[in-house]
């Protein structure tokens, strides 16, 4: 079993996350080019994306699935909470709003790693999306929190926003100056050995 995708990525930390949670090993082979436009430069992907996990019984795509299929490989029996558990408006809303800031914070990178200028209408466009997410979850998150079962061991959620705003400053796509709620939030979940063990760094010398 092995995942491709790059140490750099938030949307690949969710699943090393969650298999050192769950204690799988999982080797990351590192995605070389993010420009290339053939799939098998993405472990398979067609649609040029990463992470992928790769195990006996095929290929998996996106963070989610790939968590789901680790928490089934494992011996342990964790208590995990998916975002399909997440009956309160404000847990669904705070997911919803995890995942598309993590997407639109691709776009920005993408597009600044590609040329385009911070001023152009649709980067304009996409930090105002992220900023509209951001405010939302720094008053939110807390009471989305809140509603999770507290005798939980890992939930999407959290291990999602976690992976979002340490990747913000880690990329410098935004300073957390401006959020001290969800500053705080990451503070508390980067004492995790989980967190510890994947924390982001550039594979190669310049991202
Ligand atoms: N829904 C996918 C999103 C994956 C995604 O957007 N990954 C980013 C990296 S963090 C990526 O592949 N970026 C390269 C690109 O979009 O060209 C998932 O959950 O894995």
């Amino acid at each position: 079993m092995h995942l491709q995708g790059r140490s750099s990525s938030h949307f690949t930390r969710i699943p090393r996350i969650f298999a050192a949670e769950l204690e799988i090993d999982l080797e990351l082979h590192v995605i070389a080019d993010l420009l290339s436009t053939d799939p098998l430069d993405y472990g398979g992907h067609p649609a040029l994306k990463m992470p992928t996990l790769h195990t006996d019984a095929g290929i998996w795509f996106g963070s989610l699935p790939i968590c789901r299929e680790l928490a089934l490989c494992s011996d342990l029996s964790l208590d995990i909470v998916w975002p399909e558990d997440l009956q309160r408006p404000v847990a669904a809303n705070a997911q919803e709003l995890v995942l598309t800031a993590m997407s639109t914070e691709v776009g920005l990178i993408m597009g600044k790693a590609s040329g385009v200028a911070a001023d152009n209408a649709q980067q304009v466009k996409l930090r105002a999306s992220l900023l509209g997410a951001m405010d939302w979850l720094e008053m939110n998150h807390l009471r989305a929190i809140d509603t999770l079962p507290p005798e939980r061991d890992l939930s999407f959620l959290e291990v999602s926003l976690f992976c979002l705003i340490e990747h913000l400053e880690f990329r410098e796509v935004l300073s957390l100056d401006a959020y001290p709620a969800l500053r705080a939030f990451g503070q508390r979940f980067a004492r995790k050995s989980s967190a510890r063990a994947t924390e982001f760094k550039f594979d190669f010398p310049s991202p």
